[in-house]
């Protein structure tokens, strides 16, 4: 049986792969060899939220506009088998940052584990990043809260990113915010 279903992903993956031309396969079958026998790869159609869109790379990104917690952001994505965004490239992050507009926008990546080092929500560390001129600053010199969690900051001319409270605990007007989920 499992056999069978790697047989299928394979022939899947192949046929997405098949436009591109060229490309080497070996990606592909990484991804798929790592993978549980049960992770099929995601063809369900881009669907859900408050909006919603095919990224370039045929991601989809899912918009939520009713501001979150940041952990509460996140069991919103998982409950619809997915996560917060992960802006690896600029491609991906060029798009995200169209989508969301003017809305100041969670995405998945924290350095709530060791303060200054942002790492994806996957543990991915950072590689691609756009943070706005003079972020992250963690609040900046002499705040008496913590920013942990970033944002594509809609609301900022030129947006980009920026760390933010994580939830309202610390600042009350802050920490709570539209968030965009990914598959
Ligand atoms: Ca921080
Ligand atoms: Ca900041």
């Amino acid at each position: 049986m499992r056999s069978v279903v790697v047989a299928v992903l394979v022939a899947a993956c192949g046929a997405q792969l098949g436009g591109g031309g060229g490309g080497s396969d070996n990606p592909a079958d990484a991804r798929i060899d790592s993978a549980p026998a049960d992770a099929a790869i995601d063809a369900r159609p881009c669907m859900g939220g408050d909006a919603h869109m095919v990224g370039p790379q045929g991601e989809c990104l899912v918009m939520f506009t009713t501001p979150a917690t940041y952990v509460n952001a996140k069991a919103a994505c998982a409950a619809i088998n997915a996560h917060l965004a992960y802006l690896k490239d600029a491609q991906l992050d060029a798009a995200a940052e169209t989508f969301v507009g003017s809305a100041n926008t969670f995405i998945g990546l924290t350095d709530r584990a060791v303060e200054g080092t942002f790492v994806w929500d996957d543990g991915t560390p950072i590689g691609y990043a756009n943070w706005h001129t003079g972020e992250p600053n963690n609040g900046g010199s002499g705040a008496t809260y913590q920013e942990d969690c970033a944002i594509i900051a809609g609301a900022r001319v030129g947006k980009q990113w920026d760390d933010r409270p994580c939830d309202a605990s610390q600042v009350p007007t802050s920490g709570m915010f539209a968030y965009l989920c990914q598959y």
